[in-house]
Protein backbone atom coordinates (compact mmCIF):
# COMPACT_ATOMS: atom_id res chain seq x y z
CA UNK A 1 0.00 0.00 0.00
CA UNK A 2 1.31 3.22 -0.85
CA UNK A 3 -0.52 6.73 0.23
CA UNK A 4 -0.06 9.93 -1.94
CA UNK A 5 -1.62 12.93 -2.34
CA UNK A 6 -2.19 12.59 -6.17
CA UNK A 7 -1.96 9.53 -8.55
CA UNK A 8 -1.63 10.66 -12.39
CA UNK A 9 -2.04 7.74 -14.89
CA UNK A 10 -0.14 8.65 -18.00
CA UNK A 11 3.34 9.80 -18.51
CA UNK A 12 2.22 12.07 -21.36
CA UNK A 13 3.27 15.90 -21.67
CA UNK A 14 0.04 16.40 -19.39
CA UNK A 15 0.81 13.93 -16.82
CA UNK A 16 4.34 14.68 -16.68
CA UNK A 17 3.63 18.54 -16.58
CA UNK A 18 1.27 18.12 -13.65
CA UNK A 19 3.54 16.24 -11.64
CA UNK A 20 6.11 18.59 -11.95
CA UNK A 21 4.25 21.65 -11.17
CA UNK A 22 2.85 19.32 -8.02
CA UNK A 23 5.96 19.22 -7.06
CA UNK A 24 6.70 22.69 -7.42
CA UNK A 25 3.97 23.63 -5.30
CA UNK A 26 5.10 20.62 -2.60
CA UNK A 27 2.32 18.44 -3.36
CA UNK A 28 3.44 14.59 -3.98
CA UNK A 29 2.43 12.73 -6.42
CA UNK A 30 3.10 9.46 -8.45
CA UNK A 31 3.05 8.89 -12.28
CA UNK A 32 2.13 5.70 -14.04
CA UNK A 33 2.53 5.01 -17.52
CA UNK A 34 1.78 1.61 -19.23
CA UNK A 35 4.47 2.34 -21.96
CA UNK A 36 8.44 2.22 -21.89
CA UNK A 37 10.71 5.61 -20.83
CA UNK A 38 12.21 4.70 -24.52
CA UNK A 39 8.55 4.50 -26.74
CA UNK A 40 7.00 7.47 -24.80
CA UNK A 41 10.79 9.65 -25.48
CA UNK A 42 10.19 8.83 -29.28
CA UNK A 43 6.59 9.00 -29.97
CA UNK A 44 6.73 11.62 -32.92
CA UNK A 45 3.33 13.83 -31.92
CA UNK A 46 2.99 17.44 -31.81
CA UNK A 47 5.23 20.23 -33.50
CA UNK A 48 3.75 23.50 -32.49
CA UNK A 49 3.42 25.36 -29.52
CA UNK A 50 1.42 28.09 -29.03
CA UNK A 51 2.96 31.37 -27.14
CA UNK A 52 0.96 30.91 -23.75
CA UNK A 53 2.53 27.30 -23.83
CA UNK A 54 5.73 28.44 -24.29
CA UNK A 55 5.20 30.80 -21.43
CA UNK A 56 4.02 28.17 -19.63
CA UNK A 57 6.94 26.04 -19.97
CA UNK A 58 9.27 28.77 -19.44
CA UNK A 59 7.79 30.07 -15.95
CA UNK A 60 7.87 26.50 -14.85
CA UNK A 61 11.47 26.18 -14.92
CA UNK A 62 11.42 23.60 -18.77
CA UNK A 63 12.04 26.41 -20.50
CA UNK A 64 16.26 26.47 -21.33
CA UNK A 65 16.23 23.94 -23.97
CA UNK A 66 13.01 25.20 -25.60
CA UNK A 67 14.93 28.71 -25.92
CA UNK A 68 17.51 27.06 -27.59
CA UNK A 69 16.77 24.70 -30.03
CA UNK A 70 12.98 25.76 -30.35
CA UNK A 71 12.44 28.01 -33.80
CA UNK A 72 10.16 30.83 -33.72
CA UNK A 73 7.94 31.44 -36.46
CA UNK A 74 6.21 34.71 -37.62
CA UNK A 75 3.74 33.07 -40.08
CA UNK A 76 2.94 30.58 -42.10
CA UNK A 77 1.72 29.75 -45.82
CA UNK A 78 -1.86 28.28 -47.05
CA UNK A 79 -1.61 27.21 -50.26
CA UNK A 80 -4.87 26.86 -53.14
CA UNK A 81 -5.41 27.11 -56.43
CA UNK A 82 -1.64 27.17 -57.43
CA UNK A 83 -1.02 30.46 -55.62
CA UNK A 84 -0.02 31.16 -52.04
CA UNK A 85 -1.08 33.24 -49.48
CA UNK A 86 0.73 34.04 -46.17
CA UNK A 87 -0.60 34.37 -42.68
CA UNK A 88 1.64 36.68 -40.62
CA UNK A 89 1.06 35.55 -37.64
CA UNK A 90 3.24 38.42 -35.44
CA UNK A 91 1.92 41.16 -37.71
CA UNK A 92 -1.35 40.68 -37.59
CA UNK A 93 -1.03 39.40 -33.74
CA UNK A 94 1.78 40.56 -31.72
CA UNK A 95 2.38 36.90 -31.38
CA UNK A 96 4.24 33.90 -33.44
CA UNK A 97 4.63 30.49 -32.70
CA UNK A 98 7.43 28.03 -31.95
CA UNK A 99 8.39 24.80 -33.65
CA UNK A 100 9.33 22.17 -30.71
CA UNK A 101 8.58 18.67 -30.91
CA UNK A 102 6.81 16.89 -28.18
CA UNK A 103 9.01 14.56 -27.67
CA UNK A 104 11.53 17.11 -26.89
CA UNK A 105 9.32 18.62 -24.31
CA UNK A 106 8.27 14.45 -22.92
CA UNK A 107 12.54 14.68 -22.50
CA UNK A 108 12.87 17.63 -20.70
CA UNK A 109 9.63 16.84 -18.30
CA UNK A 110 10.79 13.35 -17.55
CA UNK A 111 14.63 14.70 -17.01
CA UNK A 112 13.50 16.98 -14.59
CA UNK A 113 11.08 14.57 -12.92
CA UNK A 114 13.87 11.94 -12.43
CA UNK A 115 16.40 15.10 -11.70
CA UNK A 116 13.79 16.44 -8.53
CA UNK A 117 14.02 12.29 -7.77
CA UNK A 118 9.90 11.96 -8.60
CA UNK A 119 7.67 8.90 -8.58
CA UNK A 120 7.38 7.84 -12.06
CA UNK A 121 6.95 4.43 -13.39
CA UNK A 122 6.98 3.27 -16.63
CA UNK A 123 6.19 -0.38 -18.03
CA UNK A 124 2.92 -0.35 -15.43
CA UNK A 125 0.43 -2.71 -17.61
CA UNK A 126 -2.47 -3.05 -15.21
CA UNK A 127 -3.59 0.96 -13.95
CA UNK A 128 -7.10 0.14 -12.55
CA UNK A 129 -9.01 2.99 -10.65
CA UNK A 130 -11.56 2.21 -7.61
CA UNK A 131 -13.73 5.87 -7.06
CA UNK A 132 -16.11 3.57 -4.77
CA UNK A 133 -14.45 5.27 -1.68
CA UNK A 134 -14.01 8.74 -0.37
CA UNK A 135 -10.54 8.54 -1.14
CA UNK A 136 -9.93 6.93 -4.77
CA UNK A 137 -8.13 3.67 -4.96
CA UNK A 138 -5.59 2.38 -7.88
CA UNK A 139 -4.20 -0.73 -7.94
CA UNK A 140 -0.95 -1.74 -10.73
CA UNK A 141 1.74 -3.82 -10.83
CA UNK A 142 4.84 -1.60 -9.87
CA UNK A 143 8.25 -3.07 -10.72
CA UNK A 144 6.43 -6.30 -10.71
CA UNK A 145 4.68 -6.02 -7.37
CA UNK A 146 1.35 -5.89 -6.92
CA UNK A 147 0.58 -2.88 -5.43
CA UNK A 148 -2.23 -0.42 -4.16
CA UNK A 149 -2.36 3.37 -4.15
CA UNK A 150 -4.34 5.64 -2.03
CA UNK A 151 -4.34 8.91 -2.78
CA UNK A 152 -6.44 12.34 -2.71
CA UNK A 153 -7.13 12.61 -5.95
CA UNK A 154 -6.09 10.74 -9.46
CA UNK A 155 -5.73 12.55 -12.14
CA UNK A 156 -6.34 11.22 -15.84
CA UNK A 157 -3.59 11.99 -17.96
CA UNK A 158 -3.73 8.68 -20.51
CA UNK A 159 -5.23 10.20 -23.55
CA UNK A 160 -8.01 9.22 -25.53
CA UNK A 161 -7.42 5.17 -25.15
CA UNK A 162 -6.89 5.00 -21.27
CA UNK A 163 -8.86 3.58 -18.71
CA UNK A 164 -9.51 6.97 -16.67
CA UNK A 165 -12.58 8.52 -18.53
CA UNK A 166 -13.70 4.73 -18.58
CA UNK A 167 -14.13 4.76 -14.50
CA UNK A 168 -16.71 7.60 -14.67
CA UNK A 169 -20.20 6.25 -14.66
CA UNK A 170 -21.95 6.71 -17.93
CA UNK A 171 -24.39 8.15 -16.86
CA UNK A 172 -22.10 11.06 -15.55
CA UNK A 173 -20.20 11.68 -18.13
CA UNK A 174 -21.47 13.41 -21.19
CA UNK A 175 -19.27 12.83 -24.61
CA UNK A 176 -19.45 14.67 -27.83
CA UNK A 177 -17.99 13.02 -31.04
CA UNK A 178 -17.56 14.15 -34.18
CA UNK A 179 -15.82 11.53 -37.09
CA UNK A 180 -13.79 13.06 -40.36
CA UNK A 181 -13.69 10.93 -43.22
CA UNK A 182 -10.15 11.10 -43.73
CA UNK A 183 -6.32 10.74 -41.88
CA UNK A 184 -2.76 12.02 -42.15
CA UNK A 185 -0.05 9.88 -43.00
CA UNK A 186 2.91 11.80 -41.64
CA UNK A 187 6.92 11.55 -42.12
CA UNK A 188 9.93 12.58 -40.55
CA UNK A 189 12.50 12.95 -43.21
CA UNK A 190 15.89 13.52 -42.92
CA UNK A 191 16.35 16.64 -45.19
CA UNK A 192 16.11 20.48 -44.73
CA UNK A 193 12.72 22.27 -44.34
CA UNK A 194 12.26 23.19 -47.76
CA UNK A 195 10.97 26.27 -46.57
CA UNK A 196 11.46 28.68 -43.47
CA UNK A 197 7.78 28.39 -42.40
CA UNK A 198 4.95 25.93 -42.31
CA UNK A 199 2.44 25.38 -45.59
CA UNK A 200 -1.06 24.09 -45.24
CA UNK A 201 -1.99 22.97 -49.11
CA UNK A 202 -5.57 23.06 -50.01
CA UNK A 203 -5.45 20.69 -53.13
CA UNK A 204 -7.77 18.81 -55.14
CA UNK A 205 -5.61 15.28 -54.89
CA UNK A 206 -5.80 16.30 -51.08
CA UNK A 207 -4.36 18.45 -47.88
CA UNK A 208 -0.48 18.59 -47.65
CA UNK A 209 1.10 20.03 -44.87
CA UNK A 210 5.09 21.20 -45.06
CA UNK A 211 6.46 21.37 -41.48
CA UNK A 212 9.51 20.59 -39.26
CA UNK A 213 11.43 19.43 -36.16
CA UNK A 214 15.05 21.18 -36.78
CA UNK A 215 16.75 22.79 -39.40
CA UNK A 216 17.69 19.01 -40.81
CA UNK A 217 14.76 16.94 -40.05
CA UNK A 218 11.41 18.05 -41.99
CA UNK A 219 7.92 16.78 -40.77
CA UNK A 220 5.50 16.59 -44.05
CA UNK A 221 1.66 14.99 -43.74
CA UNK A 222 -0.83 13.93 -46.11
CA UNK A 223 -4.52 13.34 -46.33
CA UNK A 224 -5.48 9.99 -47.35
CA UNK A 225 -8.57 7.96 -46.39
CA UNK A 226 -9.33 6.94 -43.19
CA UNK A 227 -8.79 3.09 -43.71
CA UNK A 228 -5.47 3.51 -45.48
CA UNK A 229 -2.74 1.51 -44.84
CA UNK A 230 1.07 2.33 -45.01
CA UNK A 231 1.56 -0.66 -47.09
CA UNK A 232 -0.18 1.15 -49.68
CA UNK A 233 2.14 4.29 -49.42
CA UNK A 234 5.74 3.16 -50.58
CA UNK A 235 8.19 6.04 -50.90
CA UNK A 236 7.72 7.41 -54.36
CA UNK A 237 4.21 7.30 -54.11
CA UNK A 238 4.91 9.64 -50.98
CA UNK A 239 7.02 11.76 -52.87
CA UNK A 240 5.03 12.14 -55.76
CA UNK A 241 1.99 13.00 -53.77
CA UNK A 242 3.49 16.06 -51.70
CA UNK A 243 5.74 17.22 -54.45
CA UNK A 244 2.32 17.48 -56.67
CA UNK A 245 -0.14 18.53 -53.52
CA UNK A 246 2.91 21.07 -52.54
CA UNK A 247 3.68 22.63 -55.85
CA UNK A 248 4.23 26.08 -56.46
CA UNK A 249 5.75 27.83 -59.46
CA UNK A 250 9.75 28.71 -58.58
CA UNK A 251 9.74 26.30 -55.71
CA UNK A 252 11.00 22.89 -54.92
CA UNK A 253 10.68 20.39 -52.08
CA UNK A 254 13.52 18.81 -50.85
CA UNK A 255 13.37 14.76 -50.77
CA UNK A 256 15.84 13.20 -48.18
CA UNK A 257 15.78 8.93 -46.23
CA UNK A 258 12.02 8.81 -44.54
CA UNK A 259 12.55 8.30 -40.39
CA UNK A 260 9.21 7.37 -39.46
CA UNK A 261 5.86 7.12 -41.32
CA UNK A 262 2.10 7.04 -39.53
CA UNK A 263 -0.79 7.48 -40.15
CA UNK A 264 -3.53 9.11 -37.80
CA UNK A 265 -7.10 9.21 -37.93
CA UNK A 266 -9.13 12.76 -37.28
CA UNK A 267 -11.43 13.06 -34.71
CA UNK A 268 -12.91 15.74 -32.94
CA UNK A 269 -14.18 14.49 -29.00
CA UNK A 270 -15.22 15.92 -25.94
CA UNK A 271 -16.30 14.61 -22.71
CA UNK A 272 -18.77 16.22 -20.09
CA UNK A 273 -17.71 17.05 -17.52
CA UNK A 274 -13.73 17.07 -17.12
CA UNK A 275 -14.03 16.01 -13.35
CA UNK A 276 -15.84 13.38 -11.32
CA UNK A 277 -15.67 13.48 -7.58
CA UNK A 278 -11.57 12.64 -7.31
CA UNK A 279 -11.23 11.95 -10.11
CA UNK A 280 -9.87 14.99 -12.54
CA UNK A 281 -9.59 14.39 -16.20
CA UNK A 282 -7.01 16.29 -18.35
CA UNK A 283 -5.49 16.10 -22.40
CA UNK A 284 -6.61 13.84 -24.50
CA UNK A 285 -8.83 11.75 -21.97
CA UNK A 286 -11.15 14.67 -22.11
CA UNK A 287 -11.02 15.76 -25.37
CA UNK A 288 -9.34 15.31 -28.91
CA UNK A 289 -9.24 17.96 -31.79
CA UNK A 290 -8.15 16.95 -35.36
CA UNK A 291 -4.58 18.15 -35.90
CA UNK A 292 -5.06 20.36 -38.86
CA UNK A 293 -5.30 23.61 -35.89
CA UNK A 294 -2.31 22.38 -34.12
CA UNK A 295 -3.88 22.76 -30.75
CA UNK A 296 -3.81 19.31 -28.82
CA UNK A 297 -0.79 19.50 -27.09
CA UNK A 298 -1.09 23.16 -26.02
CA UNK A 299 -4.88 22.45 -24.84
CA UNK A 300 -3.61 19.71 -22.37
CA UNK A 301 -0.96 21.51 -21.18
CA UNK A 302 -3.46 23.80 -20.61
CA UNK A 303 -5.44 21.89 -18.83
CA UNK A 304 -2.53 20.86 -16.44
CA UNK A 305 -1.68 24.28 -15.37
CA UNK A 306 -5.39 25.30 -14.22
CA UNK A 307 -5.73 22.05 -12.30
CA UNK A 308 -2.18 22.01 -10.58
CA UNK A 309 -3.34 25.44 -9.54
CA UNK A 310 -6.51 24.11 -8.39
CA UNK A 311 -5.22 21.47 -6.33
CA UNK A 312 -2.47 23.64 -5.02
CA UNK A 313 -5.26 25.65 -3.35
CA UNK A 314 -6.72 22.67 -2.52
CA UNK A 315 -3.42 21.35 -0.90
CA UNK A 316 -3.00 24.94 1.06
CA UNK A 317 -6.55 25.85 2.05
CA UNK A 318 -8.70 23.12 1.90
CA UNK A 319 -10.79 24.79 -0.53
CA UNK A 320 -12.49 22.89 -3.06
CA UNK A 321 -13.45 26.23 -5.15
CA UNK A 322 -10.73 26.30 -8.01
CA UNK A 323 -11.66 22.27 -8.42
CA UNK A 324 -14.91 23.05 -9.06
CA UNK A 325 -14.80 25.61 -11.19
CA UNK A 326 -12.20 23.61 -13.29
CA UNK A 327 -14.06 21.48 -15.85
CA UNK A 328 -16.23 24.97 -16.82
CA UNK A 329 -13.12 26.69 -17.46
CA UNK A 330 -11.18 24.27 -19.11
CA UNK A 331 -14.32 23.64 -21.36
CA UNK A 332 -14.64 26.76 -22.66
CA UNK A 333 -11.42 26.92 -23.62
CA UNK A 334 -11.60 23.64 -25.38
CA UNK A 335 -15.00 24.22 -27.14
CA UNK A 336 -13.19 26.76 -28.61
CA UNK A 337 -10.27 25.13 -29.91
CA UNK A 338 -12.54 22.19 -31.17
CA UNK A 339 -14.52 24.93 -33.40
CA UNK A 340 -11.08 26.41 -34.65
CA UNK A 341 -9.75 22.88 -35.32
CA UNK A 342 -12.71 21.84 -37.17
CA UNK A 343 -13.00 25.17 -39.24
CA UNK A 344 -9.25 24.18 -40.01
CA UNK A 345 -10.26 21.05 -41.10
CA UNK A 346 -13.45 21.49 -43.50
CA UNK A 347 -11.50 24.32 -44.96
CA UNK A 348 -8.25 22.82 -46.11
CA UNK A 349 -9.28 19.02 -46.89
CA UNK A 350 -10.71 17.48 -49.92
CA UNK A 351 -14.21 16.26 -48.80
CA UNK A 352 -14.00 12.44 -50.21
CA UNK A 353 -18.18 12.28 -51.19
CA UNK A 354 -18.01 15.96 -52.89
CA UNK A 355 -15.72 15.05 -56.03
CA UNK A 356 -14.71 19.00 -56.37
CA UNK A 357 -18.34 20.44 -56.19
CA UNK A 358 -20.38 22.35 -53.84
CA UNK A 359 -18.28 21.77 -50.34
CA UNK A 360 -15.06 22.96 -52.80
CA UNK A 361 -16.34 25.78 -54.08
CA UNK A 362 -17.24 26.66 -50.86
CA UNK A 363 -13.38 26.26 -49.27
CA UNK A 364 -11.84 27.88 -52.21
CA UNK A 365 -14.40 31.12 -51.61
CA UNK A 366 -13.30 30.61 -48.10
CA UNK A 367 -9.83 30.82 -48.89
CA UNK A 368 -10.12 33.48 -51.15
CA UNK A 369 -11.60 35.51 -48.64
CA UNK A 370 -9.27 34.84 -46.10
CA UNK A 371 -6.27 36.19 -48.99
CA UNK A 372 -8.37 39.31 -49.63
CA UNK A 373 -9.78 40.28 -46.02
CA UNK A 374 -6.94 41.52 -43.48
CA UNK A 375 -9.86 40.86 -41.05
CA UNK A 376 -10.54 37.63 -41.88
CA UNK A 377 -6.34 36.58 -41.79
CA UNK A 378 -6.04 38.62 -38.09
CA UNK A 379 -9.18 36.07 -37.05
CA UNK A 380 -7.57 33.37 -38.25
CA UNK A 381 -4.10 33.87 -36.89
CA UNK A 382 -5.69 34.85 -33.01
CA UNK A 383 -7.41 31.54 -32.77
CA UNK A 384 -3.60 29.61 -34.22
CA UNK A 385 -1.63 31.56 -31.86
CA UNK A 386 -4.25 31.06 -28.82
CA UNK A 387 -4.50 34.66 -28.34
P1 LIG B 1 -0.91 11.38 -24.60
O1 LIG B 1 -1.77 10.50 -25.41
O2 LIG B 1 0.21 12.10 -25.23
O3 LIG B 1 -0.37 10.65 -23.29
C1 LIG B 1 -1.15 9.72 -22.59
C2 LIG B 1 -0.18 8.70 -21.95
O4 LIG B 1 -0.96 7.79 -21.14
C3 LIG B 1 0.54 7.87 -23.01
O5 LIG B 1 1.93 7.87 -22.73
C4 LIG B 1 -0.06 6.47 -22.83
O6 LIG B 1 0.87 5.43 -23.08
C5 LIG B 1 -0.47 6.49 -21.35
N1 LIG B 1 -1.53 5.53 -21.02
C6 LIG B 1 -2.63 5.24 -21.78
N2 LIG B 1 -3.38 4.30 -21.16
C7 LIG B 1 -2.74 4.00 -19.99
C8 LIG B 1 -3.00 3.10 -18.92
N3 LIG B 1 -4.09 2.30 -18.94
N4 LIG B 1 -2.12 3.01 -17.88
C9 LIG B 1 -0.99 3.84 -17.86
N5 LIG B 1 -0.69 4.72 -18.85
C10 LIG B 1 -1.55 4.79 -19.89
N6 LIG B 1 -1.22 18.58 -31.01
C11 LIG B 1 -0.75 19.85 -31.21
O7 LIG B 1 -0.98 20.71 -30.35
N7 LIG B 1 0.01 20.18 -32.31
C12 LIG B 1 0.30 19.24 -33.27
O8 LIG B 1 1.02 19.54 -34.19
C13 LIG B 1 -0.20 17.90 -33.10
N8 LIG B 1 0.12 16.95 -33.98
C14 LIG B 1 -0.29 15.69 -33.71
C15 LIG B 1 0.09 14.71 -34.58
C16 LIG B 1 -0.29 13.40 -34.33
C17 LIG B 1 0.16 12.37 -35.29
C18 LIG B 1 -1.08 13.05 -33.15
C19 LIG B 1 -1.51 11.62 -32.85
C20 LIG B 1 -1.46 14.02 -32.27
C21 LIG B 1 -1.06 15.34 -32.55
N9 LIG B 1 -1.39 16.33 -31.70
C22 LIG B 1 -0.96 17.61 -31.93
C23 LIG B 1 -2.17 16.01 -30.50
C24 LIG B 1 -1.25 15.44 -29.40
O9 LIG B 1 -0.19 16.21 -29.31
C25 LIG B 1 -2.04 15.28 -28.11
O10 LIG B 1 -2.92 16.34 -27.92
C26 LIG B 1 -1.14 15.17 -26.88
O11 LIG B 1 -0.33 14.04 -27.05
C27 LIG B 1 -2.02 15.05 -25.63
O12 LIG B 1 -1.20 14.79 -24.53
P2 LIG B 1 -1.74 13.88 -23.30
O13 LIG B 1 -3.09 14.33 -22.91
O14 LIG B 1 -0.63 13.86 -22.32
O15 LIG B 1 -1.99 12.45 -23.96
C1 LIG C 1 3.55 19.13 -36.86
O1 LIG C 1 4.59 19.80 -37.03
O2 LIG C 1 3.57 17.95 -36.51
C2 LIG C 1 2.24 19.80 -37.09
C3 LIG C 1 2.22 21.14 -37.38
C4 LIG C 1 1.00 21.78 -37.59
C5 LIG C 1 -0.17 21.07 -37.49
C6 LIG C 1 -0.13 19.71 -37.18
C7 LIG C 1 1.08 19.07 -36.99
O3 LIG C 1 -1.34 21.68 -37.71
Amino acid sequence: MIRTQVTVVGAGPAGLLLSHLLHRHGIESIVLEQRSRSYVEQRVRAGVLEPGTVDLLDRSGLGGRLAREGLIHHGFEIRFEGRSHRIGLTELTGWGITIYGQQEVVKDLIAARVAANGALHFEVPDVAVDLARDRPRVRATIDGEPTEIESEFVAGCDGFHGICREAVPPAELRCFERDYPLAWLGILVSAPPSSEELIYAHHDRGFALHSMRSPTVTRLYLQCPPDDVLDRWPDDRIWEELHARLALPGWRLTEGPILEKSITGMRSFVAEPMRHGRLVLAGDAAHIVPPTGAKGLNLALGDVELLAHALAEWHRTGSMERLDTYSAHRLARVWRAEDFSYQMTTLLHRWPEDHGGFDTRLQLARLRTLAASRAASTALAEQYVGR
